[in-house]
């Protein structure tokens, strides 16, 4: 295909992903235009959907999170938007905020958008690097005049500037072009450089060759001539494209976790194991590396194109990620904005070395305002507890499920359900009753419970140990048919039969719900529209549907004030 017709092409297949329209390969349903009757016009426009300390533009589409970095007191966040409309189309830009405690924000604008030609066709994703002497500098993806992938550089302006306002793209650009044999349209992303033992800087960029999916590696001295190492870090095969490869180190020394965005279905996976630097190559841990299918899922919900950065001022590693609309691209324009930021999440290996933990910053709980306490809660056998006291839609709540009584009552479990965590939540949903579990929370519920989002787990005994399942399920999280409702769903590596128990964080602001299972090992991400949230207050419950009593040892809830995002 001549690259100069590519740009329709990817415009296209993009379109149809970021509207939520192209949704055959999350295998669950077609979106249709929303319903022509007044009262879902009215639930549409409702303002009720918007977050309250997620972050999000004021208006217009955002995407992937790009170059999230820490300089001279301030947070920066660029992020990819759409100055001109709700929906990805075309003039992709890079937005810019500021904040100094990742909770609060203010805008600048655009720190840059599509004005040469080498991205003139738009401003893809990139990555932040700090230069020697702390002078910060980014690589991104341009779309050129005939709309291939191309990766450039820009400098700030004005590095005695805290606020990094202006960026320049020098005319060298670009820096690195598709080589021979790749297609253009499955080229890009640039991570965040490091320095290998022979002082060469070294960078990942995202490719498809066939159907096989790459993280390549590229190499400089300087910053601006760049030379493809012999290998890749790492590929894999019939994965379908790499998007926003993040590759960093981890937990104890030596560990380093490679992070793909894939493409083909739009999930978030990662795999651990060791750098090589003699051969410059990614070594898995164990062999399941290589197969893309058996690495883990870094959130089992709407979760996309993340990207990590270390924080200097708290010396931590954070990770940003892009939460998608579940509606249609029709509601979108209506409501005149698409696209949320998870909050920042706090990422880290557990004592196994093998397993992602992520938490969201300490920094959120500023926001925490009237408290609820409750302890060892008996939820007995279909019982329904309304959780009083907060406003159910914008809250953060901490519970912990303890079952040491009656582990011994957990129902077999197939090894066939590991593969497909989803359709076990579906066939298995909250009302279903099994012996632990369902139980769980009933998040954003209408007054008649008709709408609401369940987020559960079921405890299963696979002979000797238990297998925890957590679900999210959207399928009643909204009367409106027409929209995106799946049932999201993960096992949850916790050990049982030591513990006894299990614990459930889930920040609930309005249309999104995120929930970390065990500690964080396990994240779910939803996005819900529930027409009951567009005219009055929700509930908050806790339930089971198993056939043995499970008991709320400890339950926080906070009612969350608003951040200040300009
Ligand atoms: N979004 C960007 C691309 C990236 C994709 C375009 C991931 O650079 O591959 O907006 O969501």
């Amino acid at each position: 295909m001549a690259a100069g017709s590519l740009l329709p092409t990817l415009g296209w297949v993009f379109g149809l992903i970021f509207a939520g329209l192209e949704l055959s390969r999350r295998n669950i349903l077609i979106v249709s235009p929303p319903a022509s009757d007044s009262s879902a016009a009215e639930f549409v426009l409702s303002k009720n959907y918007r977050t309250a300390f997620h972050f999000q533009p004021d208006h217009n589409w955002m995407n992937d999170p790009n170059a999230p970095m820490y300089y001279e007191g301030y947070y920066h966040l660029f992020y990819q938007y759409n100055p001109d409309s709700a929906l990805w189309v075309s003039n992709i830009s890079w937005g810019h905020s500021v904040s100094t405690d990742l909770v609060h924000w203010t805008g600048l604008g655009i720190a840059f958008s599509p004005s040469k030609p080498f991205d003139i066709s738009g401003c893809w994703s990139g990555s932040a690097t700090f230069l020697p002497g702390n002078k910060p500098v980014i690589l991104y993806t341009g779309l050129d005049t005939e709309g291939g992938g191309v990766q450039n550089v820009a400098y700030p302006k004005n590095l005695s500037d805290p606020f990094l306002r202006e960026w320049i793209k020098p005319d060298y650009n670009p820096l690195i072009k598709p080589f021979e044999g790749v297609n253009a349209s499955w080229f890009r992303d640039p991570s965040t450089a490091w320095v290998g033992q022979d002082g060469l800087w070294r960078i990942l960029v995202g490719l498809k060759l066939g159907n096989d999916g790459y993280a390549i590696l590229y190499k400089s001295k300087d910053f601006v001539t760049w030379d493809r190492a012999k290998d890749p870090l790492h590929y894999t095969n019939g994965s379908g494209m790499w998007e926003c490869p993040d590759f960093f180190p981890l937990g104890e020394e030596g560990k380093y976790v490679l992070k793909i965005s894939f493409f083909d279905n739009f999930y978030e996976r990662y795999t651990v194991g060791r750098y090589d630097e003699e051969r410059d190559l990614f070594v898995g841990d164990d062999p399941s590396s290589n197969d893309y299918n058996l690495w883990q899922r870094v959130d089992h919900g709407s979760f996309y194109a993340s990207k990590t950065f270390v924080d200097v001022n708290k010396n931590r590693r954070i990770m940003w990620g892009w939460s998608n609309e579940s509606d249609s691209k029709p509601d979108d324009v209506a409501k005149g904005w698409s696209g949320v930021q998870t909050i920042p999440r706090i990422v880290s290996l557990d004592a196994s070395g093998k397993q992602l933990v992520q938490w969201p910053i300490e920094e959120i709980e500023s926001l925490r305002g009237k408290h609820i306490h409750l302890s060892n809660v008996e939820l007995e056998p279909g019982s329904l507890h309304e959780l009083e006291g907060l406003t159910a839609s914008q809250a953060d709540i901490e519970v912990e499920f303890e079952l040491t009584m009656s582990l011994n009552r957990a129902e077999p479990f197939d090894q066939n359900w590991l593969l497909d965590p989803p359709k076990l939540c579906r066939e298995r949903g909250p009302s279903v009753h099994g012996g632990l579990g369902a139980f769980g929370l009933l998040v954003l519920a209408s007054d008649n419970l008709e709408e609401h989002t369940a987020v559960y787990f079921r405890v299963f005994n696979t002979g000797g140990n238990y297998a925890v399942l957590m679900c999210t399920d959207q399928r009643k999280s909204s009367a409106r048919n027409e929209l995106y409702k799946p049932a999201f769903g993960g096992f949850v590596n916790v050990d049982m039969k030591k513990d006894g128990k299990i614990s459930l964080r889930t920040l609930i602001d309005h249309s999104i719900v995120e929930s970390f299972g065990g500690g964080g090992k396990t994240v779910i991400t939803s996005r819900v529209y529930p027409t009951s949230l567009s005219k009055s207050s929700t509930h908050l419950y806790a339930f089971n549907n198993g056939t043995e009593s499970v008991k709320i040892s400890e339950f926080n809830g906070w009612n969350m004030a608003k951040a200040i995002i300009s």
